[in-house]
């Protein structure tokens, strides 16, 4: 049984809505903090909940190799370890593997790679990363393992990346089975290829999963290649189901990919922005490192409902950001997460209100990308 997913309200191909799980509504369009080695950096769960998050996501590869599956088990799994008792997401681990291990072989059977902690050799299934992800993990929502082909691909590379994916989805639901109380999304590969897009879509569809995911975009096309992508890949998947678009983005790469009906995100940039002092507003990114807030009086953005924009000013994180001390990166973190969420949430006001247009005309008005 797949969780509820009930859309209350559309406005040309974007929506909002709540996906409903035991653990708590996740109300779309969502972004999802990262909470890859089971911390969202810097923060304390209170704080990510404050921030508004109904969900996280979680990391199978990091938390496979420390503190490992079996471990995170006794330890009562991966909500119970953090102390975050809404839903997590996680992810494969089949993309981290790609991005951040040492040498790896990919097989029709498994991939095999080294940590990038001590070198130790490790091999990742579909059956196994289901199993860390749904028993040893607890995780709320399940991905599929998958293959994300690099950018640029010719044709060929893309489709055996894709057609890939599509048998390791199979084999994925087959080691999922049926769940009550925890869900299985697939994911949509094929590169640039609309056709890849297509097929790709259908092989998900015929295996039928509780959502689907867009992976394989984010990976270096650049803003206006993906809008290309996206302005075709949501509609070709089943309207009654979330879609989740992986590892993306800057605020206005959310924006253009709700407005063509993309309901979930994730992405480090807000947390891993924050720790290098750059802060995300209303207006536009800005470095806190830069000699022109040093006796800015001013908060960050008094839009965001959260105390690092309202009650610091910005000549003080300017001071902590320059001195390197830890309470910078913690209230760039906080703010950065922060702001992400009222973006969502002013998202799910305006397409609940008919006025997303509006929204996204103002939005782009507003934002501009001069100073970071
Ligand atoms: N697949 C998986 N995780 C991902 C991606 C993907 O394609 C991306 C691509 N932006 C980010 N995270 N499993």
């Amino acid at each position: 049984m797949s969780f509820p997913f009930d859309i209350s309200a559309t406005d040309g191909r974007a929506r909002t809505g709540v996906l409903k799980t035991p653990r708590g509504d996740i109300r779309t369009p969502a972004f999802m903090p990262v909470g890859t080695a089971a911390t969202v950096k810097a923060l304390t769960v209170d704080q990510v909940a404050q921030t508004g998050a109904d969900i996280l996501l979680g990391n199978t590869y990091h938390l496979m190799l420390r503190p490992g599956p079996e471990r995170m088990e006794r330890l009562g799994g991966l909500h119970n370890f953090m102390r975050w008792d809404k839903p997590i997401l996680t992810d494969s681990g089949g993309f981290q593997v790609m991005s951040l291990s040492g040498i790896s072989k990919l097989t029709e059977e498994a991939v095999t790679f080294s940590s990038h902690i001590d070198g130790s050799k490790h091999v990742l299934t579909p059956e196994r990363s289901i199993e860390i992800q749904a028993d040893r993990l607890g995780s709320d929502i399940v991905m599929q393992l998958d293959e994300c082909v690099a950018w640029p691909a010719e044709e060929s590379r893309a489709r055996s990346g894709m057609e890939l994916s599509a048998r390791w989805a199979q084999r994925s639901k087959n080691a999922f089975g049926t769940r009550e109380t925890q869900a299985l999304f697939g994911i949509q590969q094929g590169s640039t290829f609309q056709n890849l897009r297509k097929e790709s879509s259908e092989r998900l569809q015929e295996i039928g999963f509780d959502g689907y995911a867009i992976g394989g975009l984010a990976v270096g096309e650049g803003h206006q290649a993906m809008c290309e992508v996206l302005d075709y890949a949501p509609e070709m998947l089943p309207a009654d189901r979330p879609r989740y678009l992986m590892g993306v983005g800057k605020p206005v790469d959310l924006v253009e990919a709700v407005y063509r009906g993309v309901d979930m995100f994730d992405c480090v940039l807000p947390t891993r922005a924050g720790r290098h002092g750059q802060a995300w507003t209303w207006n536009g990114p800005i470095n806190l490192k830069n000699t022109r807030f040093a006796e800015d009086q001013d908060p960050l953005d008094v839009d965001v409902p959260c105390p690092a924009s309202q009650e610091y000013s910005k000549a003080y994180l300017h001071h902590l950001i320059r001195a390197d001390e830890i309470l910078g990166k913690v209230l760039l973190s906080w703010h950065n997460i922060a702001f992400f969420q009222a973006l969502t949430a002013a998202m799910r006001e305006a397409i609940a209100r008919g006025r997303f247009e509006e929204f996204r005309r103002d939005f782009h008005a507003r934002h501009t990308s001069n100073s970071a």
